[in-house]
């Protein structure tokens, strides 16, 4: 007997089943889509989906979690996910990993062997599978008893969502969703961490003392909704503000006449950046996310630091200075309350932006100037290309809040599905992915998700015929030559077209403009190969 049709005689004698009560769960917390790779122990979950309800699939489950990550963080609300017992959570570990670095609040629950057969090691059985996705879920839980599944799932929500979000999971054996069980009362969540005004009020006096004080915003400002916020308050203290290395998304319009640029990750290139400050302000940011060793000093001598941020683990972890807990986007309309704003130095102009004539090759920055040109102002960028990234710092400004996302983590293979989980949450909206060629081929076969649910996304490969961060990587490091980072016989076009997307390939800059114009104004998955030109 199918969950369904249990469920159907249980709901004559007046009862639900696990089944019937999860997706009124579901419904009463706006979950009406199913992130999913299928398999024989969570059948009846899919089976007579109900109509309101649809379900996404993935060709392999971390391209579901990166395909849902996007969805919760596109549009701020939970996102759920179903992977395939143990071995499609072990696909899906990388993508939960770099979820979990995301903040991404992802209810995922998996399959596990019916309760009768747990003691026998089945088939597809998933051996302590609340112990398999730490440390990247901020709760794991089997239900004890049929019963309590919604129970458990609701739990799961409250924790997911609650700042700093992130991914949960619950392990649901095949048995229980024909079970009776009772309905689960809706909570909302209110999870916004107010900081101790004392602490703020000490703050303020600081930061009105400091002679040039500056900030420093990471991903938490954009995630906090502390855009508007952040802006208001760099203007009053008159400081220049800096993106916290390696930021997986964008916190300041970067044209602003006091954006200041991203900061390296690595030291004591990151305290010069900070330059001659005697005060620097971190709004949701690690302090700091290095990824290299080597050198001392965090900032520059004799700088004063405070941090702001509603994850314990960045003010515990942080390298100095003192920390306040709670959210980045009411610290700053509290700190706004409490200082007199500065009218000097007077604000002047949008930042510049360098232009680079038209050339037969095609060079990264290129690229992204070209891109600039033409893009609607209104698209959301998801980043995945290593090498390209300080082009795109240089030439391709962001200036809008959920405008733009990539890794936290450092995982490749997020940034293709991330960019269908984009397109999927906002089909009004252009999504466009650049990749580098490697990257891509982590979860290529996200093009047929675009492909199938028609998501409106054009995909660019920037293909440079191998790894070149670790290419470069080895050479900094001396190395006289390095295996395994060349791959350059990949026909992109071909791949996509497999797949039904639509592909072209460029390889002239006198080209590009026309190329990316055409394919700009399409709809639908499309993607263009760009070939760029050999460095010299
Ligand atoms: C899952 C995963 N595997 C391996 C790496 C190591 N890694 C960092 S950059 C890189 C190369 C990426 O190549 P590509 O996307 O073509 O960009 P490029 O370096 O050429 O700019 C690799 C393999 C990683 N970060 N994540």
């Amino acid at each position: 007997m199918t969950g369904r049709t249990s469920e159907l005689s249980s709901a004559t004698q007046g009862r639900k089943t696990v089944s019937g009560v999860v997706f009124d769960f579901m419904r009463s917390h706006g979950m009406d889509r199913i992130f999913g790779n299928p398999g024989s122990t969570e059948l009846p979950m899919f089976t007579d989906l109900p109509s309101d309800f649809s379900y996404v699939l993935g060709l392999q489950e971390s391209i579901v979690v990166a395909m849902a990550d996007a969805y919760a963080q596109v549009s701020g609300r939970a996102a759920f996910v179903n992977l395939h017992s143990a071995a499609g959570l072990g696909h899906g570990m990388g993508s939960l990993y770099t979820a979990y670095r995301n903040r991404a609040p992802l209810i995922i629950t998996t399959g596990q062997q019916s309760r009768e057969l747990l003691l026998h090691d089945p088939f597809l059985f998933a051996e302590n599978p609340t112990e398999f996705p730490k440390p990247y879920v901020k709760w794991a839980c089997e239900p004890p008893t049929p019963q309590s599944v919604p129970q458990a799932l609701a739990r799961a929500y409250h924790m997911a969502m609650q700042h700093p979000r992130g991914p949960v999971l619950v392990s649901i054996p095949l048995s229980d969703w024909s079970e009776p069980a009772e309905p689960v009362e809706f909570r909302a969540v209110s999870s916004s961490i107010g900081c101790d005004p004392a602490a703020l009020d000490a703050l303020a006096v600081r930061l009105e003392a400091a002679r040039r004080p500056v900030l420093v915003v990471g991903s938490g400002v954009d995630i906090d909704g502390g855009w508007n916020a952040t802006v208001e308050l760099a203007e009053a203290l008159r400081a220049k503000v800096w993106v916290s290395s390696l930021s997986s998304r964008c916190s300041f319009p970067e044209r602003h006449p006091l954006f200041a640029g991203f900061l390296p990750a690595h030291q004591p290139a990151l305290a010069n950046a900070l330059g001659d400050t005697d005060f620097v302000l971190v709004l949701g940011a690690p302090v700091f996310t290095y990824h290299f060793a080597g050198g001392r000093g965090h900032v520059p001598a004799g700088a004063d630091l405070c941090l702001i941020s509603d994850d314990p683990a960045h003010i515990a972890g942080a390298a100095l200075g003192q920390g306040i807990r709670g959210s980045v986007r009411l610290a700053a309309e509290g700190i706004l309350q409490r200082i007199t704003p500065r009218a000097q130095p007077a604000l002047v102009g949008p930042r510049e932006i360098p232009r680079l004539p038209i050339c037969e090759g095609i060079t990264p920055e290129f690229f992204y100037q070209t891109l600039t040109d033409l893009r609607s102002k209104d698209s959301i960028v998801v980043e995945e290309a290593p090498t390209a990234r300080d082009a795109l710092h240089d030439f391709f400004p962001i200036e809008r809040p959920r405008g733009f996302f990539a890794t936290a983590s450092g995982g490749l293979g997020y940034g293709l599905p991330a960019a269908v989980g984009a397109a999927l949450t906002r089909p009004e909206q252009p999504v466009i992915a650049i990749l580098g060629d490697g990257s891509s081929m982590y979860s290529i076969q996200a093009l047929w998700s675009a492909v199938e649910y028609d998501a409106d996304l054009l995909v660019v490969i920037l293909n440079n015929g191998g790894y070149a961060a670790l290419r470069d990587m080895a050479k900094m490091g001396q190395a006289q030559r390095i295996d395994g980072v060349d791959i350059g016989h990949l026909d992109f076009v071909a791949i996509a077209e497999a797949q039904g997307c639509r592909a072209a390939r460029c390889a002239d800059g006198r080209e590009l403009g026309s190329c990316l114009q055409a394919l700009l104004q399409g709809k639908g998955p499309r993607l263009l190969e760009i070939v760029l030109t050999e460095e010299t």
